[in-house]
């Protein structure tokens, strides 16, 4: 493998004065970013004018989804090409493998410069940036930590500007202007516990969002996993850690049973906290005075809304701040030749099934919101539905950038869906597989297939059931029609093609079995 990058520096070196300009890629993922909060897919909560550009110059993804929808294990399937039972990090709490190659380093050895900034949640460093700095985790909202190559620092403000600033900071700086760069922009918003900013938080305090219709989902159609999963907003969100109710509202109430208060304030400064208090205190007297009165239904929808004002108020400021990166593209003639890029790294509950989080192979988590720019590439204003996945985004860009990709990476490169070609494209299923039980929010472990029109689901280790939606009938997933006898036949078409992807993609019971033993080994199950 060594040789190929060798030689393929070589003829680029050869290349550089005769060949077009390798294009620019700007990569911008945000944290738990559903494409229910993006107005190009869906403009009844939040606008997002910003990252809607990326779609009306260039390409709204309709069917782009996760191999495996949790944070690190999402972010090792993309920097990597291959899935989670491959490149080992099938949770957020395995170290990830840097002996794996990253589509990054193949990126520097081609001669781009190539920068991250925000959050990794990796637990170590990434290899083959030429500059990174990363938040420590999960990072901090108010004046977070970052780590560098030459050590740590902590950065007053809000990090969603933070990020921009140092992103900004490095094209403005620190950019060889005789190369293409690779650039990775990494939000931790609109991560739990959805900390906004002050010129965010002040307005979305006041405002109401219309409510899911799965709202008060009682999960009865379904099977065991989505019956025990703990993330229902009722009875799971927790009124300190998440509404940001104080204690002195607990004490007030007389309530001991609200669980986690939120740490996170702490990192404010006076200031910063003097404002904060000054919107949120008259939110807990409100809630005080309607405490005696509420019933489920009405601490649910309050709940709710809580959530949603402070949820999209972080993606307010994510939306202005990929606004004043797109505008830097521009005023520095550098759009022309970039490629850019949003996602996130899987997608979210906004409420529906009564839900907040993530990790469910059921489409709110699935899809993740995939937005593509390739100025005189991709025609304006398309809206892609083809089956395409966070898997791959690795050789996309390998073939943006004219590097050749390794043969054992998993996805398959975008390119001729960019450019229109459609005829050289003929994926019609893709695969899905969630590890990280028993964790935080308690989803089953899960592997499945999802084509265009279903969704076939196999929740295994402690439970063994199938389940299957009927997505052209059932858009939001609310009935299992595994045993109902007219789906027999697709049942059995569905469950041949997955065992034609587990072989296309080397995974199987036996690698199931391997990953349990570690956590047995680990004490995490019995
Ligand atoms: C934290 C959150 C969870 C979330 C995981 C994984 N809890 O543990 O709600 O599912 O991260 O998220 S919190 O109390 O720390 O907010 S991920 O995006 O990093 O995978
Ligand atoms: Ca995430």
């Amino acid at each position: 493998m060594v040789l190929i990058f060798v030689l393929c520096q070589c003829c680029h070196s050869k290349k550089t004065e005769t060949a077009p300009k390798r294009p620019n890629i700007v990569f911008i993922m945000s944290d738990d970013h559903a494409y229910q909060a993006i107005s190009a897919y869906n403009s009844t909560l939040i606008q997002t004018p910003n990252i809607d550009r990326l779609a009306s110059e260039g390409m709204l993804f309709t069917n782009a989804s996760v191999t495996n929808s949790i944070c690190a294990p999402s972010r090792a399937v993309i920097l990597t090409g291959k899935h989670s039972h491959i490149n080992g990090k099938i949770d957020n709490l395995s170290p990830f493998d840097t002996t794996n190659v990253t589509f990054p380093q193949l990126f520097k050895t081609a001669g781009y410069q190539t920068a991250m900034f925000g959050k990794l949640h990796f637990g170590n460093n990434p290899k083959g940036f030429d500059e990174f700095k990363i938040l420590p985790g999960q990072g901090d909202y108010y004046n977070p930590k970052f780590i560098t190559s030459t050590g740590d620092t902590i950065v007053k403000g809000y990090v969603t500007d933070i990020i921009t600033d140092l992103t900004i900071d490095w094209m403005d700086k620190r950019r060889d202007t005789t190369k293409p760069f690779l650039l990775m922009y990494l939000h931790k918003a609109p991560h739990r516990s959805w900390l906004p900013e002050q010129r965010h938080y002040t307005t979305y305090s006041k405002k109401t969002f219309p409510l899911p219709s799965t709202l008060f989902d009682d999960y009865s159609t379904r099977g065991t996993a989505a019956k025990t999963a703990e993330m229902n907003l009722l009875k799971h969100m927790h009124l300190g850690y998440d509404n940001k109710l104080t204690q002195e509202t607990f004490n007030t109430l007389n309530m001991d049973d609200t669980g986690l208060r939120n740490g996170a304030i702490k990192r404010m400064s006076e200031e910063q906290k003097a404002q904060w208090d000054s919107i949120y205190n008259p939110i807990n007297d409100e809630f005080i005075a309607q405490f005696p009165t509420m019933t489920d239904s009405t601490l649910m929808v309050w709940k709710y809304q809580r959530y949603m004002q402070d949820y999209l108020g972080c993606i307010a400021a994510v939306d202005e701040n990929v606004g004043r990166l797109l505008q830097y593209l521009d005023t520095h003639q550098l759009s022309d030749n970039t490629v850019v890029v949003y996602t996130s790294d899987q997608g979210f509950y906004l409420g529906e099934h009564g839900w907040f989080d993530k990790r469910f192979m059921y489409n709110e988590s699935f899809k993740t919101p995939l937005l593509i720019k390739w100025p005189h590439k991709i025609h304006p204003g398309t809206t892609q539905t083809e089956l395409v996945q966070n898997l791959d985004f690795a050789q996309t860009f390998l073939e943006i950038a004219g590097i050749q990709a390794p043969e054992d990476m998993q996805g398959k490169s975008l390119v001729p869906l960019l450019k229109g070609e459609k005829e050289r494209w003929d994926r019609d299923a893709v695969y899905y597989h969630y590890y990280e039980y028993p964790a935080e929010h308690a989803v089953k472990r899960h592997y499945g297939i999802a084509t265009k029109s279903y969704k076939l689901i196999h929740f295994y280790y402690d439970v063994d059931e199938w389940e299957l939606y009927d997505n052209e009938k059932d858009s939001h997933e609310l009935n299992n029609v595994y045993e109902n006898p007219d789906y027999a036949d697709i049942v059995k078409d569905l469950k041949a093609k997955l065992e034609t992807l587990r072989i296309q993609y080397k995974d199987s019971d036996t690698l199931n079995n391997h990953y349990i033993q570690i956590y047995k080994d680990k004490g995490y199950i019995k």
